[in-house]
């Protein structure tokens, strides 16, 4: 007797938008020129801040700073489907995600720039800050999303993450969680085919990474993540299914990490050229380019109008940036606890005095060791 068949999984692909810049008609959205423009310009304007952010590294005006070249389809227009009350939960990798989110930049240098100030946002602002450790954002989302539930409020919690981190055990917790309660939660995979040196091949031996979705009863979609379309559209589509009561989804949006993992890292070390080569020719901005163009919505003056609005704009947030006085080292103790622990309380009072007696000038070597003196 051959085993009855229980369950069959199938994962689909979604692409509207191809290189060439044509579209796939009976998949388009419906978006508006309005919309459209808005997507490429914050992508353009994204990459260009993105080059500058790793100018200013390299002549040490910047910490180490992760690059999104490349992701900004995955990572500007996912923003556009939410509204401004619903929550983001990005990633270090998340700057197009912070900037379409309508952020000012000037504070994610600060942020880069190892300074508590870069995260300021907004009152009433529903965004997590950039999370450097990989994966412990991804339950804190399913939190959220469950918080939006039980307040009846239709809110939803988008989170990201990558290729490598989906390996982490976070996401199965995560997943469990939102698929278990039905929760308005969207999950984003960045496939960008790279964590730091490992290859997604080396990643994990499941064949698509959209597929992890259905162990846990989650909606999962793989999405061309360079089609600034089609990530609209399933975002779109997840958010609807959020709204309406249906649950969590997980997308896997198949991008590519153009540059090194951060400025610390070197990619020529461990992959090729031609493979970066192949990459630039699915770029997403360029083909948004060629899709505008043919729809007459674009053409090279508006293009030039939009580099130099873009130069003065990065220059403006670069200056507000190198403007802001020298934090106070004080602050690195502060909006740790509710209530700080005694060794904390008397840290900070001895730094207090130190900085007194220094005038306020970095002396943090100099403190005496902590051994011993602390319950
Ligand atoms: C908990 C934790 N472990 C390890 C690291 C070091 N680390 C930083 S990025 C990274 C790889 C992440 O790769 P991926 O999830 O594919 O994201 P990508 O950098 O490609 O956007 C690792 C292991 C970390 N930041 N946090
Ligand atoms: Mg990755």
């Amino acid at each position: 007797m051959p085993l009855k068949t229980v369950a069959r999984m199938e994962i689909q692909r979604l692409e509207i938008l191809a290189p060439d810049g044509t579209v796939d008609k009976a998949l388009m959205p419906k978006v508006s020129d309005e919309l459209l423009l808005k997507m490429y310009r914050l992508m353009f304007q994204i990459r260009r801040f993105d080059e500058r952010a790793v100018k200013l590294q390299r002549s040490g005006r910047l910490g180490t700073y992760p690059m999104i070249t490349g992701q900004e389809a995955s990572q500007c227009v996912p923003p556009l489907a939410l509204k401004p009350t619903d929550w983001v939960v990005p990633t270090y990798r998340g700057g197009g995600v912070y900037f379409a989110r309508g952020m000012q930049m000037r504070y994610a240098l600060l942020y880069w720039a190892g300074d508590d100030r870069g995260t300021h946002f907004p009152d009433g602002s529903n965004d997590m800050i950039f999370s450097i450790p990989v994966g412990t954002h991804l339950t804190q989302a399913a939190g959220l999303a469950w918080g939006e539930k039980l307040k009846k409020t239709k809110g939803v919690a988008l989170t990201y993450c990558g290729d490598g981190t989906s390996s982490k055990g976070d996401l199965h917790e995560a997943l469990t969680f939102a698929g278990q309660f039905k929760l308005p939660a969207i999950y984003l995979i960045e496939n960008n085919h790279w964590a730091i040196s490992v290859p997604r091949e080396r990643q994990s031996a499941s064949e698509t990474l959209a597929q992890k979705a259905w162990g846990y009863g989650v909606a999962g979609l793989q999405v061309d993540g360079n089609d600034a379309l089609a990530v609209y559209k399933a975002v779109t589509d997840a958010v609807a299914r959020a709204r309406a009561g249906e649950g969590p989804t997980l997308l896997e949006c198949e991008t590519y990490r153009v540059s090194h993992h951060t400025t610390a890292d070197d990619a020529t070390r461990y992959r090729s050229d031609k493979e970066v080569e192949s990459w630039k020719k699915r770029d997403p901005i360029a083909r948004m380019k060629k899709f505008l163009t043919a729809r007459k919505l674009w053409d090279e003056k508006k293009e030039k109008a939009l580099a130099e609005a873009t130069e003065a704009w990065i220059d403006g947030e670069v200056e507000a940036y190198e403007s802001f006085p020298p934090p106070n080292p004080l602050d690195m103790l502060a909006n740790n606890y509710e209530h700080a622990p005694r060794a904390l309380i008397e840290q900070r009072a001895e730094l207090e005095e130190l900085l007194k007696f220094k005038g306020g000038a970095t002396i943090l070597t100099e403190l005496p060791p902590a051994e011993g003196r602390f319950p």
